[in-house]
């Protein structure tokens, strides 16, 4: 037993932790913390960001990119209320991050003191982000932190990673108490499941009878880093690979097997891989609309007539949308590296048994090419939008990360980027939050000083959290903004184009009564907060301005005027009931 102050428990224990940044922002409710953090400040770094959003976002990021934690630091009330957006970010897709938020004495509960949320419980936080996090832990005595703290780091970090809060009263800084440290939780993937042997032999039988298999590989094989072991198998036995965007870079999406994304804006050839296998094996991925055509047979999928393996550390995810052949319920590598020893033993492979899917494949890939490489070459002014990707492609370097945001520019990203590593590829995917790819970025460059970091960002998601300059320049983060300039909520007023004859309302930046496109001047503003900026409008100067911005070192920003009007060609459909739903601009749904 030892005598300790609240603060300093929680102080000691990020440190054992491991965890090298709070991201937060002041409040009276998180006073006492913050000054045990200025004890601490040679072990913990505290950043301070300008919206607890981005704190959030940058949490979420950091961890994308090292797979290691850090925490959140928000006070009662208002400061902590404005996380929910990035915890939801983060618990969509998996992503973890320590939300440490302060609430009102536990002396003053149920008082109507400031801030207090209380109209059905005490210091009713933990009700407000009950959704969005996998728990919420709420000590009312300094007694009960180590135990709290313990269990809040394991829970974050075990099985399927997501976002924890721990919300802690004002006098539980202050106090101090006789407690029992608890030893830290061991980290990120240091609790590993496989499966039985029998599943792994019944699933080794379906790989080896199967003549149209592929691999959908998504989050979860990011997050278990399994990356060798996916591309050890798929190589072995000429499997291709499908990815949902953060399955991104586990296979080098440059190799021959690799054929991309899957759905309405996947690549031809891996809609055409999708719907014409006879096995699918789904590892760490999710079946969501947007990867399954919205669950229209045909279009991606053909399930059941195709055999389906479902692979996930989390028992919901199996099954949820689509009934699988063999369920499993195990970490991706582990099961991986199972599916490989069981292979090993069974003895050589017949070599060329799949060569006539892998043919058909090649005829896709070339139909495609055909199709999309001609916009690739288009010099335009405003920019068109393949030019944008090829490139950022052409520069940055296989290591560098990108973050994307939720709009059309995402989109583009989706169906042509090619990420060569793991953890490179930053997406808001399942919850889609405008502001987590240009906030994120900073979180990922601190977790990766020495790589390029570039957010590709909407000029609408960007604006709703343009004081990310401000941070960078304050702390000295060199992220580099691509702002995707359309003048609109593009992938918005799309859908108003597509599916409502073009009435066109609240999806345009306009201004005058002659409505011409409005923006602010993102150079200027960037300039204005004591970063870089410039504007680029002809596609002939992009590659230079990206190439310039890396090398400066210094945070910077882009603003690109992109085309609006040449939308990312569909190869499966989206559907939003009851609307009706579009067909694809490339390729035929296929019915078996
Ligand atoms: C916080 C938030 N608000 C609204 C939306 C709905 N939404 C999705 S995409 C989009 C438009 C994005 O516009 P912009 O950032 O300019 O990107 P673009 O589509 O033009 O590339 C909107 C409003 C969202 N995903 N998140
Ligand atoms: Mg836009």
């Amino acid at each position: 037993m030892i005598r300790k102050k609240g603060a300093e428990l929680i102080a000691e224990f990020l440190i054992a932790e491991k965890i090298p940044y709070v991201f937060g922002i002041c409040g009276h409710g998180n006073v006492g913390m913050l000054d045990t953090l200025y004890d601490v400040r040679d072990d913990i770094t505290l950043i301070s960001p300008r919206h607890e959003q981005v704190a959030g976002h940058m949490a979420d990021a950091y961890f994308r990119v090292r797979h290691e934690p850090v925490a959140t630091l928000t006070s009662c009330g208002p400061g902590s209320a404005n996380l929910v957006m990035a915890l939801a970010v983060a618990q969509a897709d998996s992503s973890a991050f320590l939300a440490i938020t302060a609430n009102v004495p536990t002396s003053q509960f149920n008082r109507g003191p400031f801030q207090e949320i209380n109209r059905h419980n005490q210091a009713d936080f933990p009700n407000i982000v009950r959704p969005v996090v996998k728990h919420s832990y709420q000590p009312s005595r300094v007694e009960m932190l180590p135990l709290a703290l313990r269990q809040a780091t394991t829970t974050m970090l075990s099985g399927r990673p997501g976002p924890v809060n721990i919300d802690i009263p004002f006098n539980l800084f202050q106090e101090d108490a006789e407690i029992e440290i608890e030893a830290p939780s061991g980290g990120h993937n240091s609790r590993r499941s496989g499966t039985a042997p029998d599943d792994v032999a019944r699933a080794v039988d379906m790989i080896l009878e199967a003549s149209r298999p592929v691999l959908f590989i998504g989050h979860g094989v990011t997050l278990s880093e399994a990356g060798a072991e996916l591309t050890e198998l798929a190589h072995r036995l000429d499997i291709p690979v499908l990815s949902s965007p953060n399955g991104m870079g586990c296979i080098d999406m440059t190799d021959d097997l690799s054929l991309g994304f899957i759905g309405r804006n996947g690549a031809y050839p891996a809609n055409q891989a999708g719907r014409h296998a006879d096995l699918v094996i789904a590892i760490g991925a999710r079946f969501d609309d947007r990867s399954a055509s919205s669950w229209i047979p045909g279009y991606s999928w053909n399930f059941p007539e195709t055999k389906l393996i479902h692979v996930d550390v989390d028992h919901a995810e199996l099954g949820r949308n689509y009934p699988p052949t063999l369920a499993i319920l195990a970490d991706a590598r582990t099961f991986l590296r199972q599916v490989l020893a069981e292979i090993e033993q069974r003895g050589p492979a017949r070599g060329g048994r799949l060569s006539e899917w892998l043919a058909d494949i090649a005829e896709w890939r070339v139909a495609w090419d055909a199709f999309t490489a001609p916009n690739f070459e288009i010099h335009a002014s405003p920019i068109r939008p393949e030019r944008v990707v090829a490139d950022c492609q052409a520069v940055l370097p296989d290591d560098a990360v990108i973050s994307l945001d939720s709009g059309v520019h995402h989109n583009w990203y989706m169906q042509f980027w090619k990420a060569r590593r793991p953890q490179t590829m930053l997406n808001t995917w399942g919850f889609s939050g405008m502001g987590f790819g240009a906030a994120g970025i900073l979180g990922a460059k601190l977790a990766a000083p020495d790589r390029p970091c570039v957010s590709i960002c909407g000029d609408g998601g960007f604006t709703m959290v343009p004081h990310v300059l401000c941070t960078a320049v304050e702390y000295d983060i060199p992220a580099v903004w691509v702002v995707w300039n359309n003048f609109s909520w593009s992938a918005i007023r799309d859908i108003q184009i597509g599916l409502f004859d073009g009435r066109e309302i609240g999806t345009g930046f306009y201004r005058d009564e002659n409505r011409q496109p409005y923006n602010p001047d993102f150079a200027a503003w960037a300039r204005a907060a004591g970063a870089e900026g410039v504007t680029v409008s002809k596609s002939e100067d992009f590659k230079g301005a990206l190439e310039h911005a890396i090398q400066a070192n210094r945070p910077y920003l882009i603003d690109v005027h992109v085309d609006a009007n040449v939308r990312p060609p569909a190869t499966g459909t989206w559907a939003l009931p009851p609307l009706r739903h579009a067909e694809p601009a490339f390729g035929e749904p296929y019915t078996p």
